[in-house]
């Protein structure tokens, strides 16, 4: 009879443990958190110091543990694929910096669905596919700042082309429609072409040595893209070509071509922010601590107040322009 009884009682125990549990998971007071940040593709050291920024806030909230993925190369079909793995494996947040803006809503769409909080940072996916897409900078503001690094090192006059990452990505594509905008405030300055080196070292190098061969005129290339920035400089250095290169590079990366002059000077932002504030935004979200709704705002630690203007589109701050005198500094530390 005693045996029956603690037998009921266990039973009765375990139950209620199990009710409680689910309770508390319905009620969304889980207390720790499996993020996964997933760039554009492997390999790139923007991105990895946009993790390094990751794991800073990880150690600083402690309720949440951050994994790094993405596919091998830049594609949509490779990021969508990883993203229905993460449904299966049922993550609680993913924050993307998207190789399409578009083609990845049907799958996040699919993944909100299913309870996982969804953000854009960098490479943003459109309304509908995210919560909140959180942007390094202005747009307009770094098209701008993209022409008229060129146009300082140029005269102002001749000849530019733009090589890029993919012909699909977000961020790229909305900064090179800014520079085409800025263009007009530079009647003798030339755009002749845009060309696409997909973020591969190798692709990067041969549509440089492309340009080169095809414009002999060409004065300066303009690369909105760390990969691209410098598979361009050693393109431009290896030919011993007369051409301006600028854009925007990882300082740790571009610091002997900065000081050898072959790219004088280039913008960007710090991807070690970048992530650290998209860190802080996905436990928002996870713990209620906000929404991302327009007009309200997300805190994030040392980075303080971020702001959510309209289409949830959140905005950090003004890139920085490294040239010889400051690269040494920055190089330091991304
Ligand atoms: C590359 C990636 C990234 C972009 C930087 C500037 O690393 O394309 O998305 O923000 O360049």
């Amino acid at each position: 009879m005693k045996k029956i009884a603690l037998v009921l009682i266990v039973a009765v125990l375990a139950c209620s443990m199990t009710f409680a549990q689910g309770a508390q998971e319905a009620a969304g007071a889980k207390d720790s958190f499996e993020l996964v940040m997933l760039v554009k593709s492997q390999g790139n050291g923007f991105f990895d110091a946009c993790y390094n920024g990751a794991k800073e806030a990880q150690a600083e909230l402690g309720n949440v543990t951050v994994e790094y993925m993405g596919p091998a190369q830049t594609t949509a079909e490779g990021q969508i694929e990883i993203i229905e793995g993460l449904i299966s494996r049922g993550v609680d947040g993913i924050a993307i910096s998207a190789n399409d803006a578009d083609a990845l809503i049907p799958v996040c769409k699919k993944a909100m669905a299913a309870g996982i909080k969804v953000i854009s940072f960098d490479s943003g996916i459109n309304a509908g596919g995210r919560i909140v897409d959180l942007i390094p900078s202005n747009t307009s503001l770094i098209g701008q700042q993209q022409v008229q690094l060129a146009s300082e090192l140029i005269g102002d006059a001749g000849q530019i082309a733009v090589l890029s990452a993919s012909a699909q990505a977000t961020n790229q594509n909305a900064w090179i429609e800014a520079m085409k905008v800025e263009m007009k405030n530079h009647p003798k300055m030339e755009l002749v072409e845009v060309v696409y080196g997909d973020d591969a070292p190798d692709k990067s190098y041969r549509e440089t040595n492309a340009l080169l061969q095809k414009y002999p005129n060409l004065k300066c290339i303009v690369c909105p893209t760390t990969v691209g920035l410098l598979a361009c400089s050693q393109a431009v250095k290896d030919a011993g070509a007369k051409v301006e290169v600028t854009g925007l590079g990882l300082p740790s990366e571009m610091k002997g071509y900065i000081l050898d002059g072959t790219c004088k000077q280039m913008a960007l932002w710090n991807p070690i922010d970048l992530g650290y504030t998209s860190t802080y935004i996905l436990e928002a979200l996870l713990t209620g601590k906000a929404t991302g709704a327009d007009g309200t705002s997300f805190s994030c630690g040392r980075m303080g107040t971020v702001n959510v203007e309209t289409n949830g589109i959140a905005v950090m701050g003004t890139p920085f322009v490294f040239n010889k005198d400051n690269i040494e500094q920055y190089a330091a530390i991304f």
